[in-house]
């Protein structure tokens, strides 16, 4: 396989679709059905316009160079892997470690691997449906095509894990195929699986936050199962981790830009009061921090999991880089230190490595959050201004896990229910801080202008100036 990919059928593709009429004719008979989702529960209003979009036409880097303006609903939506390079592919952890790679799926593991790819899937529709409005407040139109850009690669995401159900899981794949069009974010009958995927992104500061954050999770959730031994999924994923990156540097670059902002405001007019000059302020921006970074590490589950410990047992999910970890790759008896819950105290202990596996993977996550963090307190140090952002403890605002019970401030001190009840709006957006990002959330359209809270970014996209056309809006 080259890895080019094949335009000319309905759904591009490069795995010779063509050849298995079967499979072919299963997702020609999804795609009507995910058009309508699209069109429904997609970006609101822009769909007849012309974006400039970024295509996959190979699975090489040069195959990412293709960029064009294309209306969303024609965007060629597809299924790519990535290369099969490696001959004689091995497992790499667990029971089975040392065998071949699975093509096709074990009986044995048929329900914990339809679970991991419909969990994986389901947060991809989910993340186009909790940003479907966002254009109408688009502080720019290259913010605007970044918006779309994310949508159309979240959805070919969707696209991607439909194709494994339905290659590999016979009729259940179908049906979960349907339904991983029938829940919604946050439908109180029909919710989306996981918690961080049912939240509003009501603005465009929590769109950012969300792309730095919770697609993150997608980048560690992906690298482990790009680790699997059902090598179909493996190098789905692989693939899938190269679009991710834009998606956290959308992020990266937004939470940036509006920390840049704030910091000109600040030196420019001696002042800390940035919301008088129509920009957001710091400690808002901490707190917008510490609830994506604590809404996001709960997608990691339990610190101590025994589903978890099966999957990587099985071979079917992996650690982070599992290749470049410097041990048995099977955690027969080795430990791994976590923070616990006892005795009225946080502390730490060293548990069995095994079990710890989602804790290990939140670990990577969290030193990654981090190095971006630094990126931005950089920016204002630069600026001269005496001030850090900091991600809160791990314990803090917890929904999952041995945390989810207790109360705790974001600098990891146990506090009682009821003084939770009366702070905890120092250290999460309240109503009134929505209230103050939501009147700054103004749609700008003029090609190379940007709303007043937030800065131009240094680079236009592919090299195109700032004032480029990113949209066409005239019909
Ligand atoms: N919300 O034993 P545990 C992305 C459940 S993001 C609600 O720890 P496990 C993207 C759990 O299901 C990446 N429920 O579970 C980003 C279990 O339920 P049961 C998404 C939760 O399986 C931005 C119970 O609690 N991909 O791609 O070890 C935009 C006990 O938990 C949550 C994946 O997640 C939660 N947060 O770990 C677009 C990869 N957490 O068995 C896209 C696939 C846990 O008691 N999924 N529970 O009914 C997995 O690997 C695992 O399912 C999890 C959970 C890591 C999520
Ligand atoms: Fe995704
Ligand atoms: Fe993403």
């Amino acid at each position: 396989m080259t890895g080019e990919v094949n335009y000319s059928d309905l759904i591009p593709n490069n795995i010779d679709l063509g050849a298995d009429r079967r499979l072919k004719r299963a997702l020609e008979s999804w795609h009507p059905k995910f058009m309508h989702w699209w069109k429904t529960y997609g970006p609101d209003e822009y769909q007849d316009k012309e974006v400039y979009l970024r295509t996959a036409v190979s699975v090489d880097k040069a195959g990412w160079a293709q960029f064009g303006h294309v209306k969303m609903p024609d965007y060629r939506w597809g299924i790519f892997l990535a290369d099969n390079t490696q001959q004689d592919k091995r497992i790499g952890f667990g029971d089975h470690k040392g065998e071949k790679v699975w093509q096709d799926v074990p009986g044995e593991f048929r329900g914990p691997l339809r679970r991991l790819i419909v969990t994986q899937g389901d947060t991809e529709p989910a993340s186009v449906e909790q940003q479907r409005i966002l254009a109408a407040t688009a502080p720019s139109l290259v913010d605007m095509r970044n918006l779309f850009q994310v949508n159309v690669e979240e959805a070919r995401h969707l696209w991607a894990m439909v194709y494994l159900l339905m290659a590999h899981f016979g009729r259940d794949g179908r049906e979960e195929a349907e339904d991983l069009l029938k829940r919604r974010s946050g439908d109180a009958d029909k919710p989306r699986i996981l918690g961080a995927f049912n939240e509003a992104t009501p603005d465009w500061l929590s769109f950012f936050m969300f792309t730095y954050f919770t697609d993150r999770d997608g980048k560690y959730q992906l690298a482990s199962l790009a680790e699997s031994a059902f090598d179909p999924l493996a190098r789905t994923c692989q693939f899938m981790l190269t679009e991710e990156a834009h998606h956290m540097y959308v992020g990266e670059t937004g939470v940036a830009r509006v920390i840049q902002k704030a910091c000109e405001i600040m030196r420019e007019h001696r002042t800390d009061d940035v919301r008088h000059y129509g920009a957001i302020d710091l400690p808002t921006l901490q707190k917008y921090v510490n609830f994506h970074f604590s809404v996001s590490t709960d997608l990691f589950g339990a610190e101590q999991s025994t589903n978890a410990a099966n999957y990587f047992t099985q071979g079917l999910k992996g650690r982070y880089q599992e290749s470049r970890i410097d041990d048995d790759h099977q955690l027969k008896d080795q430990p791994y230190r976590v923070i616990q819950f006892d005795a009225g105290q946080l502390v730490e202990r060293e548990v069995a490595a095994l079990t710890s596996i989602n804790e290990r993977l939140r670990d990577d996550y969290i030193a990654d959050c981090q190095r971006g963090v630094d990126r931005w307190n950089k920016i204002i140090a630069e600026a001269g201004i005496d001030f850090v952002l900091t991600l809160p403890h791990r314990a803090f605002h917890r929904q999952i896990g041995i945390f989810s019970d207790l109360h705790v401030t974001p600098s990891g001190a146990l506090i009682d229910a009821e003084r939770w009840a009366r702070e905890c709006h120092q250290w999460l957006p309240g109503p009134s801080d929505h209230e103050y990002v939501k009147s700054l959330m103004q749609q700008v359209t003029e090609p190379g202008k940007f709303a007043s809270w937030i800065a131009p970014p240094r680079l236009g996209i592919n090299n195109q100036p700032l004032d480029f056309a990113y949209l066409k809006l005239a019909h």
